[in-house]
């Protein structure tokens, strides 16, 4: 069982996940990216989905259009742990492949 990150250890986490910030009243992390258009948005999503399934590790997200809004969470942990930001981490190495 993965462990949850404490406040701190989320904090200093955070500080090397470009673009991503803890939510407001829940222990979570979460990020909105927003492409060129549906195209590459939708391909950001594919990748990212390979990612998540060989991790076992799974976004909660909401794609309109360009714009995909990404929510990390363990759900088995109620926090976040290494695992959310490993995933954060790939999906902004994703994300910067694009234009
Ligand atoms: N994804 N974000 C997230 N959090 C989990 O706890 C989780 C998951 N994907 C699969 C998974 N857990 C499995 O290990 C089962 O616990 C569902």
């Amino acid at each position: 069982m993965v462990e949850r990150l404490s406040a701190e250890a989320r904090k200093s986490a955070l500080k090397g996940l470009s673009g991503w910030a803890e939510t407001p009243g829940r222990e979570a992390i979460a990020r909105i990216f927003v492409f060129k258009d549906f195209n590459e948005a939708f391909g950001f999503m594919s990748r990212a989905a390979l990612v998540a399934e060989k991790n076992d590790h799974h976004p909660e997200w909401r794609n309109v259009y360009k714009t995909v809004e990404v929510v990390l969470a363990t759900h088995d942990a109620s926090g976040v742990t290494a695992r959310d930001i490993e995933l954060a981490k790939a999906m902004n190495a994703i994300a910067s492949q694009f234009g």
